[in-house]
């Protein structure tokens, strides 16, 4: 598999599949979430509504991952996914990992070559960016997956410095 890292704006990445770190509603939000809907368009929160009426009426457990369209975005997919908010008293690691584990194994399920990721949990939700770009580093190097290029886009200089160091 080829890892690239990239600095910019994860809506404007061409990649099969574009990797949303959502809340569990899949309604929106901020980050990430708010400039994928934004710029993908109406179709994304339509499908995701349709998600929460049948398969996910309790929405999106922490974890997991589900696939919609991409709506207007230069993708076929968007993959959203629910990271942890970081806790400095409960270690949350495994769920983090399984973000990306499992937006992978939905790749797959898919048939996406390539799938851009932004740092999940960095943002809103607080989690440190050095620890939390060893375990994507880490969880994606060892998933066992047909995706043939996996590329994580970091928003600013300093989160592209942080994976970098750790690549
Ligand atoms: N492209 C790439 N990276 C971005 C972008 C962008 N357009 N915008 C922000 N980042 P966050 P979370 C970086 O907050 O921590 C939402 O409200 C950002 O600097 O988007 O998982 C959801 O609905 C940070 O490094 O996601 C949830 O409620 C990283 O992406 C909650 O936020 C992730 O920041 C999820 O919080």
């Amino acid at each position: 598999m080829k890892l690239t890292l990239v600095r910019g704006d994860i809506t404007g990445q061409h990649a099969d599949a574009i990797v949303n770190a959502a809340n569990s509603s899949l309604m929106g939000g901020g980050g990430v979430d708010g400039a994928i809907h934004r710029r993908g368009g109406p179709e994304i929160l339509e499908e995701c509504r349709k998600l929460r009426a049948g398969h996910y009426g309790k929405g999106l457990p922490t974890g997991q991952a589900v696939a919609t369209t991409a709506g207007r975005l230069p993708a076929k997919w968007v993959i959203h996914t629910v990271g942890p908010v970081y806790s400095a008293s409960e270690d949350r690691s495994e769920l983090l990992a399984s973000c990306y584990r499992e937006s992978l194994r939905v790749a797959d399920s898919l048939g996406a070559a390539s799938v851009a990721f932004p740092a999940i949990s960095t943002g809103i939700y607080g989690w440190p960016m050095d620890d939390a770009a060893g375990i994507a580093l880490e969880t994606v190097r060892q998933a066992d997956t047909a995706v043939e290029e996996v590329r994580f886009v970091l928003f600013d200089a300093a989160a592209y410095a942080v994976f970098e160091a750790r690549l």
